[in-house]
């Protein structure tokens, strides 16, 4: 009816009411700066088809990369939001500032440019009052084109971590009057602050300002520059009177009264002042603009023989690095995060923080300032450049941007510019044009250099190389930063523990006078996977604790060493990557997620000051094993992390000794019983210091004879650890060979992949499956599989991938020893019987599935007569493999 019909209009109209009252909420006018956010109701489309309703930050990779396949949508992404002015707003200055974009931007207002930005890790501000309306419906239009395309003008080219595209970091709206602190100089907002000569008598602040007035009128102002100590009271005071021309930018320079025993700014005690910097009107004082920025009282050098000291005093620089990306989020991760990251290096007794491959949100420097921990900060050279003009030109501006913007920053002590540019250097196959590349990368080097310098004398520069020293010294770039980062891996992608050591008295004694600091090392952890018999490149937990330890004996034994950062704080994402955890790299000592791993407990034992005491492997809680013979359980090794001489464990109320640490380790041989299992460790000296764990423990038995319950076996061929999936709660053991009353395979051997120092059986995704470990590894050329169980009724499942050939690699540019992988992708045939009847009859798993896909094979098998399972392995072509195997008894 009519009536109802007018119910509905009054409704929508209402609708529209609220809706559009919501859009003009936005920026309530006041005098001076307003700097508001401006992160919701943007909507967003990929092909300006259809649009979903976003909050930034946002990516919109966020979910492909979470799939098995590799690559990720690299183009472009449209963001739009309305603006609502009000007449009010007429005469301020507007402002959209972007906090990250990833990484080419344009911005549209009501139809037109108003400006571009290009690179994905600065923050940008865009001048948008010209093209808003401030009448008629006041309405205006905000259109963002974003891309993450390739482009060979703009770092980063290539590297080991995802490019995610889109509004990735917050945005901000800033209105300021026309008399303002000058915000066009490189995203910074205009105030620079130093301390050129601190110590703990007294401190000296220089204020650099740079003002603005845009208006045609010249104004009679004063700058005050304040700076309050942290209980909030005034240290000291400066105001100086500035005349500005209409359409003047002023760049003022001021030196506050010295402030008498500055409490000084340190991991420790991070003390911050607080310098209040405003415009004011000269007649009637009027606030017209002030900007809040932190102070440290802090003096810093670095030294090639005594390494790194802080306001007089040495302290080794021990810390991370960190990428910016969290688990199931992208690259657009909420601020809470960004900081428990920070909290989580310092709760570890980290003190400097790495920030790398790029700037980061302005929250992580802030946190460091707040928290205590040193930091670098880099941009994203990485691996290669692109030798034109513009990209030349990009990566000034970049440096640019960094180094203004967080030139306030009491924690930062470098700036830095270049990540392993000659770990692949271009031309290979051309000595004289490679040549001429070396020229341009050193070029570039030293225009960064140069520019780094002359920006900021009060700080060192950085550059940091992979480990093919002679390569760096020849091309003539040990010669350029202050300080030397070394990326080191011996004993993960090539040689042995022991290189590592070596290498730093190496440049100790070739590079005498060049500070060093070790700006990565690490090994991948994937915490699904452990091992008792642990070897490079088996992803296990336990080698990484073993590599980890070797690393910081040798850094901290060595006082020429300045510091060193483990790569990487967390796992991260890197697309290319494809190996127990496809597109991630797991060298993080936390997980994506921010878990932690074993190493981050041994880390804590060797950085903290305070004594602690951790259950090493205490989130590896369900545990698996064979049982030790005729014994109704299984010893396994628990280790304690401590920076005490010893502690103590109980295995259920029951002490297994007091042990020595070593390497910041007491290790037990801890006798397992089926079900749960409870260890306490407990510190002699430190009564309140204890930790625990409940293992939950199943007990495979050692003959099928005993009396042990069995109910499942899950194995793993050819290698030598251990597999949870957690979800499932499936626990892998390790396979053996055939042994009577037992299990275990016959003939053949482990898989090796032709690429076999780079991998533990295959690196290669196996797609279908999360759970690549299981398909990762296998025993090629068996003959039989034998396992005596009980007579019953059971469900038998074979796992099998062809791990020869498959979709073309691409080359992992980390791995330097990799020889040209070359495999004989032949043909693979064969049968397998159980108990003597066909089961797969003429099997090729490359043709039916393809290469590299996990498949699974179901049979139930009635066990009768004590006769077992037996399954026979009949080779037709090549030779036959089994990759895992799962026996479940149903009666
Ligand atoms: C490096 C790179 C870093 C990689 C790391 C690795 O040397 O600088 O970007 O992620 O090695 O894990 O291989």
């Amino acid at each position: 009816s009519t009536m109802t019909c007018f119910k509905h209009l009054s409704l929508l109209l209402l609708l529209i009411f609220f809706a559009d009252a919501s859009f003009s909420q936005g920026i309530p006018v006041q005098s001076g700066r307003q700097y508001t956010g401006f992160n919701d109701k943007w909507t967003f489309s990929k092909y300006e088809l259809t649009w979903e309703t976003v909050t930034l930050p946002h990516t919109w990779n966020a979910k492909d990369v979470m799939d098995d396949e590799p690559g990720y949508y690299r183009g472009t992404g449209w963001y739009q939001r309305d603006l609502k002015t009000s007449p009010e707003m007429k005469g301020k200055l507007l402002f959209l500032c972007f906090d990250g974009v990833n990484q080419e931007t344009e911005v549209y207002v009501n139809g037109q440019l108003a400006g571009k930005h290009a690179g994905g890790y600065t923050r940008f501000i865009i001048p948008v009052t010209k093209y808003l309306k401030f009448t008629g419906d006041f309405k205006n239009e905000i259109k963002v084109k974003v891309s993450n395309r390739y482009q060979e003008d703009i770092a980063p080219l290539t590297a080991d971590f995802t490019f995610f595209g889109g509004i990735y970091r917050k945005v901000g709206l800033l209105a300021t009057d026309p008399v303002h602190f000058y915000n066009g100089d490189y995203g910074a907002d205009g105030i620079y602050i130093s301390t050129p000569q601190v110590s703990a008598e007294s401190a000296q602040v220089a204020v650099k300002s740079i003002l603005e007035n845009t208006d045609s009128q010249s104004r009679k102002v004063l700058l005050n520059t304040v700076v309050f100590n942290k209980e909030g009271k005034l240290v000291a005071k400066k105001t100086i009177v500035v005349n500005l021309k209409g359409g003047e930018k002023k760049t003022i320079l001021m030196d506050l009264p010295r402030i008498i025993k500055p409490e000084l700014w340190s991991p420790d005690s991070p003390v911050l002042y607080r310098a209040v910097s405003s415009i004011l009107d000269a007649r009637d004082s009027k606030i017209l603009d002030e900007v809040t920025n932190p102070i440290g009282f802090r003096w810093f050098k670095f030294d090639a023989e005594k390494g790194f000291f802080l306001n007089g005093s040495a302290m080794k620089l021990m810390g991370a690095s960190r990428h910016q990306d969290y688990e199931g989020l992208g690259n657009a991760v909420p601020d809470a995060l960004q900081i428990r990251d920070i909290e989580l290096l310092k709760e570890m007794g980290g003190n400097f923080l790495r920030v790398a491959h790029y700037p980061q949100d302005p929250v992580i420097l802030e946190a460091c300032d707040r928290l205590g921990i040193l930091a670098s900060v880099e941009i994203p050279i990485v691996n290669a450049i692109t030798e034109s003009p513009a990209f030349t030109e990009n990566c000034r501006v970049m440096q640019q941007e960094m180094i203004r913007q967080n030139f306030n920053h009491p924690s930062v002590v470098m700036w830095a510019y270049m990540n392993e540019v000659l770990l692949r250097p271009k031309f290979g196959d051309d000595k004289s044009r490679q040549e001429l590349y070396f020229k341009h990368v050193r070029e570039l080097a030293e225009n960064l250099e140069e520019l780094t310098r002359h920006e900021d004398s009060s700080r060192y520069t950085m550059m940091a190389f992979h480990g093919d020293f002679d390569r760096y010294h020849k091309v003539g770039l040990t010669k350029i930063p202050m300080v030397i980062g070394w990326n080191l891996y011996q004993g993960w992608y090539g040689g042995s523990l022991d290189g590592f050591g070596q290498f730093l008295d190496k440049h100790h004694r070739e590079l005498p006078d060049k500070p060093l600091l070790i700006t990565e090392f690490g090994a991948d952890a994937d915490p699904r996977i452990r091992s008792f018999k642990p070897i490079r490149f088996d992803k296990s937990v336990e080698y990484a604790i073993k590599f980890s330890q070797v690393y910081l004996n040798e850094m901290l034994s060595r006082p020429f060493v300045n510091g060193g950062m483990v790569w990487n704080l967390a796992d991260f994402n890197s697309e290319t990557r494809e190996e127990t955890m496809p597109h991630i790299n797991n060298k993080g000592l936390l997980t994506l997620g921010r878990q932690p791993k074993d190493t981050y407990y041994l880390y804590q034992a060797y950085l903290l000051n305070q004594p602690f005491l951790k259950i090493a492997s205490k989130n590896w809680t369900e545990r698996t094993g064979i049982a030790d013979s005729s014994k109704a359980s299984c010893t396994q090794v628990v280790q304690v992390a401590t920076n005490l001489k010893s502690a103590e464990l109980f295995l259920n109320g029951k002490s297994l000794g007091v042990k020595e640490s070593v390497d910041r380790m007491c290790t037990w041989d801890v006798p397992f019983r089926a079900g749960k299992n409870q260890l306490r460790a407990f510190a002699a000296q430190h009564a309140e210091l204890s930790d625990q764990a409940d293992i939950d423990f199943r007990l495979l038995p050692y003959i099928f004879s005993d009396k042990h319950s069995f109910n499942a076996l899950h194995i793993l061929l050819g290698a030598e650890r251990y597999f949870i999936e957690a979800e499932q709660s499936v626990l892998w053991t390790p396979d053996q060979p055939y042994r009577k009353g037992s299990w275990g395979y016959i003939g053949g051997s482990a898989f090796q992949s032709g690429n076999n120092r780079m991998s533990y059986g295959s690196d290669k995704n196996i797609l279908g499956t999360p759970s690549d470990p299981i398909y990762q590894t296998q025993q090629v050329g068996l003959t039989a599989y034998k396992m005596d169980v009980p007579d019953g009724y059971y469900e038998l499942n074979l796992y099998f991938s062809e791990l020869v050939g498959g979709p073309q690699k691409e080359a992992l540019a980390y791995n330097l020893d990799n020889s040209e992988v070359k495999e004989n992708a032949g043909q693979r045939i064969f049968s397998v019987h159980v108990n003597g009847a066909e089961f797969l009859k003429d099997f090729n798993i490359a043709e039916e599935y393809g290469r590299t896909k996990a498949v699974q094979k179901m049979i139930r098998v009635q066990v009768t007569k004590g006769k077992g399972i037996v399954l026979d392995f009949i080779p037709i072509k090549g030779k036959p493999v089994l990759n895992a195997l799962s026996l479940r008894k149903l009666y």
